[in-house]
């Protein structure tokens, strides 16, 4: 099938700061929680930053820049999703001034982007809450932080602005269900965090989500502000009527963040929940009227379903996701245990735009590998015909989802040069289209090569997405090298 991409269809990449910066104590810094996260997901976090921890050196992006945004000005991105690191701006967070070396950093990657004509898409919070927030005021349980974030968004648009467009408020916000630290800053192990106290903070990012949106029309006027939902569509295990109700009530648990920015108040299911939890919120006229100013779009990631059942004894674990959920037994899954679905992703495009009706973007959707660098005619490259399979994929959804009247700003690949891994930590699972060289135990020489989707990616943008279903082998031979 050929579907046609609209003009002007925004196609790039996506990384966050934690996972390709590196630098973790230069330039003012003030740590993050991502410092003290050797393992990602996997383990609790250590008293202080540790040398096993890949992140604190990343694909080292703070220097190289300038290097990795010409790869994809080559591979021509139309657009560059990064997240600005809250640590380098206010090092711990509640600081009264900004860090101006932190705030400089970010204006030379602007000033690069801007040189090779792609468009910055910015995260204002990806994971990487200032470990000083987390450690003194319980990270997002605490009302203080709504402030903090609100100072660090002003000073944002007031610097950038003018020359970002796009903006998001929290990564994956829907994601502190399941993870409060690496989300939500919430330093509480998950087995003893109340459901009050999961919910209270959850306000408190929504209403600071919502001041951010505010601010932005004020102080940047024509910027986008959107929120970034972790898509992963719930099918019911079996078509026992029970099962979709278990269904629904997964999906529910999610939407309830996109009907909060896009509706701008709780819907009733979670009021429901609320009062049957014995949920009783601190919310202020304030915070309900905060809680009107709606986003501009919906943003999410998208990289697997997961189904839901009602029967206690079929729900084991195995997925390898961090929403929980029981594994679909027609589908294969990813060496990380992450069931691939793209048919998924046109259910989501669908599912949310019929729901919205706000324009979608697609920050993120990739598949985590292990890759092998290879020389092919010399030059040290990886044959990642399985990404360029699970990318294709996916986009022939995407295109179908255009067909079906989908309104769709643009398509950003996740960890479009390879980085660490939120939820495990590793280098060895690998998104990119550049190959870094470094390895788990962190020795390498951060050299970067062109992988085969480098190229496919590159013909993918150059015929505006007119090449779907056709794979890598069509990839002309003369743009692989
Ligand atoms: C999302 C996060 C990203 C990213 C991606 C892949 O949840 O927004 O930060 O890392 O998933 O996950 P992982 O790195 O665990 O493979």
């Amino acid at each position: 099938m050929t579907t046609s991409f609209p003009a002007g269809f925004l196609w790039g990449g996506a990384t966050a700061a934690n996972q390709v910066e590196g630098a973790y104590a230069e330039g003012g810094k003030g740590l993050s929680i991502q410092d003290v996260l050797p393992r990602g997901i996997q383990t609790p976090p250590t008293e202080a930053p540790t040398p096993d921890n890949l992140k604190l050196e990343a694909v080292d992006f703070y220097h190289r820049y300038a290097e990795d945004i010409a790869l994809f000005a080559e591979m021509g991105f139309k657009v560059f999703r990064l997240s600005i690191a809250w640590s380098r701006i206010f090092p711990n967070g509640d600081d009264d001034a900004p860090n101006e070396e932190g705030l400089a950093f970010y204006d030379r990657v602007l000033d690069e982007l801007e040189r090779h004509g792609i468009e910055p898409l910015v995260t204002i919070s990806h994971y990487e809450t200032p470990l000083h927030l987390a450690r003194a005021y319980g990270g997002w349980t605490n009302r203080d932080l709504i402030g903090f974030y609100e100072r660090y968004c002003r000073t944002l648009f007031e610097r950038y602005g003018h020359r970002v467009r796009y903006w998001l408020t929290f990564n994956e916000i829907n994601s502190v269900l399941h993870e409060p630290f690496l989300s939500g800053g919430i330093p509480t192990p998950k087995d003893q965090l109340s459901e009050q106290d999961l919910y209270q903070a959850i306000h408190h990012e929504l209403v600071a989500s919502a001041r951010a949106t505010r601010l932005a029309r004020e102080l940047a006027p024509g910027a986008q502000v959107g929120c970034m939902i972790l898509a992963m569509p719930t099918y019911p295990l079996t078509p026992d009527p029970a099962d979709v109700v278990a269904a629904m009530q997964a999906e529910h648990a999610n939407y309830a963040f996109g009907d909060i920015h896009c509706r701008g108040e709780y819907p009733g299911y979670l009021l429901r929940y609320f009062r049957e939890h014995g949920i009783e919120l601190d919310v202020t006229d304030q915070d309900r009227e905060d809680l009107r100013h709606t986003v501009d779009f919906v943003s999410f990631s998208y990289y697997m379903s997961l189904c839901e059942t009602a029967d206690p004894e079929k729900k084991v674990a195995g997925l390898g996701n961090i929403m929980g959920g029981v594994p679909n037994p027609t589908l294969e899954a990813s060496e990380w245990g992450w069931q691939i679905d793209p048919q998924g992703l046109r259910v989501v495009l669908n599912d949310y735009w019929e729901r919205w009706q706000k324009p979608l973007f697609i920050v993120e959707n990739g598949l985590g590998a292990v890759d092998q660098l290879v020389e092919v005619d010399g030059t040290p490259t990886v044959v990642d015909d399985y990404r360029i399979a699970y990318l294709d994929d996916h986009l022939v959804q995407v295109g179908e989802a255009l067909a079906d009247g989908v309104d769709l700003l643009g398509y950003t690949t996740w960890g479009c040069i390879d980085l660490v891994s939120a939820s495990t930590a590793q280098m060895s699972k690998r998104y990119g289209f550049i190959y870094v060289d470094r390895n788990d135990d962190g020795t390498g020489s951060l050299e970067r090569y062109r992988k085969k989707s480098f190229h496919w990616y590159r013909q993918v943008i150059a015929t505006n997405g007119a090449m779907f279903g056709r794979r890598a082998d069509d990839v002309a031979p003369a743009l692989q090298h």
